[in-house]
């Protein structure tokens, strides 16, 4: 079955306000929806689902790629690669992208491109199958995916006074931050939780951490700074969440800290930000800088580079887990779907989807539920995933409205405080 046409489609749609090393989250974020149509000329017309980052970069490169697609078979993945691979040659070099988002590294368009069309094409394939697409990825292990509820410092209501405050209220405190854990896992049954950090001073977010673990007893903790706190202020953290947390995620920069703070503290130390390659991988497993990766399949390559990314995890004795940028239900699907094929998935996984408003979703009967802490994959064809053409064109119409093409959390800030730094280390 070959494809015979290929469609990118910018979509933006509300953000909260945010807050992470970076700075803050502008009041929309961006992504690209990609539909790939295929079928033999008597046969029926099937139409494969892909969703990835929106940014002017990526958002040039998909479409420049597009048309190239025409023509092929929807299980020439190596043939898809090989198109990609070409016609990213043909364009000028990538700008840098958000720093903290790591599908936005130049390095990483040609896998993120390749990811976009591969989701596609596997749903394509296992459409015309008649089979879920973790049939297609070797088989469920597990129906329901477990993620971890995924809390953030966060302001009230953005600076631009032309957008309405979100549900959740502001967070800048512990207690804030209990309330915020409690209204998530009430909407979802969470039965783990992740705090982003690195944005208020570290004894705020320890406290923070402290009071999640009296209010949820037994639940398992995460803490996330983005790797902006120095050496001394992570092993000075180490004490007191040490006995607290369930994985210990990039508080500190680069592959020699990890190693450095991990022989200091012993805890073991999460990463989706010095693992974003196989070549980062093997730098960490030579400095022993890591002990639980977050693999991610829009910067990894796809759904079968983040399948052989477990198996290597699996050789070296790592932890997988899974990373998490703001995305809509395309994503969250293909994620649950890999997470549903990979036996050594050993954390439950990110998602931002929670912080998605019920009417930005894109595709048909709106968000995908998550029950019980979990999303369910079942038997329907392929991601079981339909678009629906007047939330598409929604969102697509909010692209078109607003003047952001590239995410730009420290710009943002700067509007709020035009002192902010953005320093690295900040605490
Ligand atoms: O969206 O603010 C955010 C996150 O900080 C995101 O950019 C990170 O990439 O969630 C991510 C993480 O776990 O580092
Ligand atoms: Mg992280």
């Amino acid at each position: 079955m070959k494809i015979t046409a290929v469609r990118v489609t910018p979509i933006a749609f509300r953000d909260p306000p945010l807050l992470n090393a970076a700075g803050i989250h502008e009041p929309y974020a961006l992504r690209s929806i990609i539909e790939v149509e295929a079928g033999h000329a008597a046969g029926p017309r099937l139409v494969g689902l892909g969703e990835s980052y929106g940014d002017a970069p990526v958002l040039a490169a998909l479409s420049a790629i597009a048309p190239a697609l025409v023509g092929l078979s929807i299980h020439d993945l190596n043939g898809l690669e090989q198109i990609i691979a070409c016609e990213l040659g043909k364009m000028p070099p990538a700008q840098a992208g958000a720093e903290l988002a790591p599908g936005s590294q130049p390095s990483r368009l040609l896998p993120n491109c390749l990811s976009a069309f591969e989701v596609a094409l596997l749903d394509l394939q296992a459409q015309a199958a008649g089979v879920p697409l973790h049939d297609v990825l070797g088989g469920a292990v597990r129906r329901q995916v477990p993620f971890s509820a995924y809390l953030f410092f966060k302001y009230a209501r953005h600076i631009e006074p032309e957008e309405a405050p979100d549900a959740w209220g502001e967070a800048v405190t512990p207690e804030q931050i209990v309330a915020q854990a409690r209204r998530m896992i009430d909407l979802h049954g969470f039965s783990s939780i992740k705090l982003k950090a690195g944005t208020l001073p570290p004894a705020v977010e320890i406290a923070s951490i402290e009071a999640l673990s009296k209010a949820f007893p037994g639940m398992p903790l995460r803490i996330d700074p983005n790797g902006v706190w120095s050496m001394e202020t992570a092993v000075d953290a180490a004490r007191k969440l040490g006995p607290l947390i369930e994985y210990y995620e990039d508080p500190v920069a680069g592959q020699d800290g990890m190693a450095q703070l991990h022989r200091e503290t012993g805890l073991p130390l999460a990463t989706n930000m010095i693992v974003v390659s196989f070549a980062g991988l093997r730098e960490a497993v030579a400095k022993n800088s890591v002990q639980i990766v977050l693999s991610d399949h829009h910067y990894w390559g796809g759904l079968r580079a983040s399948q052989h990314l477990a198996v290597m995890c699996d050789t070296f004795g790592l932890g997988l887990s899974m990373h998490s940028n703001s995305h809509l239900g395309i994503s969250l699907m293909a994620m649950a779907h890999l997470a549903a094929a990979t036996p050594n998935l050993s954390y439950a996984c990110d998602t931002h989807y929670p912080w998605v408003e019920e009417a930005d979703e894109v595709v048909e009967g709106g968000k995908v539920p998550i029950l019980g802490g979990c999303v369910s994959v079942g038997d329907e064809p392929g991601l079981g995933l339909r678009l629906d053409p007047e939330r598409l064109a929604r969102a697509h119409a909010t692209f078109n409205r607003i003047a952001i093409r590239t995410r730009d959390d420290l710009g943002q800030m700067r509007k709020y405080d035009p002192t902010f730094s953005g320093a690295r280390p900040r605490y």
